[in-house]
């Protein structure tokens, strides 16, 4: 099913975009980015904040004359809509919300916040980047764990939990965390990028390299 060429608040740098960004790509739904320029700002401000999102985040998705936010919603609406990496029976939607939940706050809050923190304030080591990734750790060893028993978070097939697990696992920034300590995670994360339509965040989203 074809739907509503639909607009994505982004920047390059932001793995919550990319969470829907790759679900257009895999899909190969036609999308325009819009750039935000969230490292001046641009979330924060007055109007963003009144005409764009009350949560003064990204992504936004900007489709059928609605600005949807929050990207676990958002890809849980056009999953609906679509069909595509969908849960299929009541069990199924169950286990895809328990992850995205689980991503939200506990795989992708940790690992991007240490990050933004390490790679983009430059704020060096403090208490907080070592209890950051303190967390990212324990939740990498979760979601290891868990795929040690299948190939990906739901079932045996790909579903929009994956793509939001997937949001920064291909960021190159260097933050302390060593990926060969998560064999299972290395394998889903390579199984992910093996899907036809994957690309990288870097070249599927604008603002990379970063301007000054
Ligand atoms: N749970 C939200 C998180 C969105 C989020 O934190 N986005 C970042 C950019 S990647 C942001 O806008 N942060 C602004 C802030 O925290 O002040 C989602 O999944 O959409």
């Amino acid at each position: 099913m074809t739907i509503e060429k639909p607009v994505l608040y982004c920047f390059a740098q932001s793995g919550n975009a990319y969470k829907v960004a790759l679900f257009f790509a895999l899909t190969g739904q036609d999308w325009t980015p819009h750039f935000v320029d969230f490292f001046k700002g641009e979330a924060r401000s007055p109007t963003y904040r009144q005409t764009v999102n009350e949560m003064a985040e990204v992504p936004v998705l900007r489709w059928k004359g609605q600005n949807l936010t929050q990207s676990g919603a958002i890809l849980t609406r056009l999953a609906e809509e679509t069909g595509h990496f969908a849960g299929k029976t009541a069990d199924e939607r169950y286990e895809i919300l328990r992850w995205i939940l689980f991503d939200n706050h506990k795989f992708t809050n940790h690992y991007a916040t240490l990050r933004f923190l390490l790679s983009f304030a430059k704020t060096g080591e403090t208490g907080a980047t070592e209890f950051l990734r303190g967390r990212a750790k324990a939740a990498f060893k979760v979601a290891n764990t868990h795929l040690a028993k299948q190939d990906f978070f739901a079932g045996d097939r790909v579903t929009i939990a994956d793509l939001s697990l997937a949001g920064y696992v291909y960021y190159p920034e260097e933050i302390g965390i060593d990926w060969s300590d998560y064999p299972h995670l290395c394998a889903w994360r390579e199984r992910i990028a093996a899907l036809p339509g994957w690309v990288h965040p870097y070249e599927l989203m604008p603002g990379q390299p970063l301007q000054d």
